[in-house]
């Protein structure tokens, strides 16, 4: 049986995740990538589960693609036939940051150190990013001749701007979590020793919150990014009118006038 790479735990309605491969910066490997996909899944069918926390053992949250596993370095023998890098992207990468992306629940990133790579483009990629103050972001790719990969060539622009975006990613320099919060590219930075306990209250505040609404939440957004505005409202609409018959929905207007907590059921 293959090393286990993700450290999976439960806390109430979290499922928290934690990449762990410290001695290599937890730096991605096949193994460990199929792994993490597998935790996504397991989460997403898990009715208990209402927030997916994301976060790293040792001093680093993620140092992206494992430069040294076979598959991804090129070989040193000039007669060896060059490896097709993208298939590792169309076989590992674009269905974990798919399967990030329509996660059923939030997804939390706690970046507990260096994420560079395709480590920064997967933390990016969740719904809310917290950092510690010693974090940062590298978009590591430019230095050794790739461009940012996993949704970074979408996700910068849309979130700090053409001009950083091509700033982070030509100059491929570490972007502390002050600056990089500072920038809009992350919501909050806490001080080392508070992230996890931090990290975990905002997880189970969500996991206490109606979990369809927020996942449609997050659909809407990302819809709404490709739409005009007339179209944007339309589909908001739609969507309203969908959310408008479902439990959650009673259930918090109820509770409101009620004047008693909500107890969210829909997922
Ligand atoms: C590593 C790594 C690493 C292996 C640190 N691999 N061992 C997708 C598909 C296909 C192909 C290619 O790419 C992609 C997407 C990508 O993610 S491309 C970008 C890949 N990542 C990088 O280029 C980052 C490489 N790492 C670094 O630049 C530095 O390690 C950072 C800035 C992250 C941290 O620097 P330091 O804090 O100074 O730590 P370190 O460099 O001393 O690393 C500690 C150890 O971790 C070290 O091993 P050692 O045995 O010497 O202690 C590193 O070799 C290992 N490590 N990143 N990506």
């Amino acid at each position: 049986m293959s090393e286990q790479v993700i450290q999976i735990e439960q806390h109430g309605g979290v499922r928290l995740l934690r990449l762990n491969r410290p001695e290599a910066l937890n730096a991605f490997t096949t193994g460990m990538l199929g792994q993490l996909r597998q935790a996504l899944d397991a989460a997403a069918d898990d009715a208990g589960t209402r927030c997916v926390l994301l976060t790293g053992a040792g001093r680093a949250f993620s140092a992206g693609q494992d430069l040294a596993d076979p598959q991804v370095a090129p070989s040193r023998d000039p007669a060896a036939a060059p490896k097709d890098i993208g298939l590792m992207l169309e076989h590992h990468y674009i269905p974990l940051a798919l399967r990030l992306r329509s996660m059923p629940v939030p997804v939390v990133a706690a970046v507990n150190g260096v994420a560079a790579g395709a480590g920064a483009s997967l933390a990016l990629g969740c719904d809310l990013v917290l950092a510690g103050e010693s974090a940062s972001f590298i978009q590591a790719f430019s230095k050794i001749g790739l461009i940012p990969d996993c949704g970074g060539t979408w996700l910068l622009p849309r979130l700090v701007g053409r001009a950083k975006a091509l700033e982070m990613a030509l100059l491929g320099e570490k972007l502390k979590a002050a600056d990089a919060a500072a920038l809009g590219l992350i919501s909050r930075v806490l001080p080392d020793a508070e992230l996890a306990d931090a990290a975990l209250a905002v997880a189970r505040k969500l996991a206490g919150m109606p979990t369809r609404a927020l996942a449609e939440t997050r659909r809407a957004m990302d819809e709404a990014l490709r739409l005009d505005f007339d179209a944007a409202l339309r589909r908001e609409a739609v969507l309203q009118s969908q959310l408008g018959f479902s439990h959650d929905y009673l259930e918090g207007t109820a509770a409101f006038l009620d004047k008693r907590p909500p107890e969210f059921k829909d997922r």
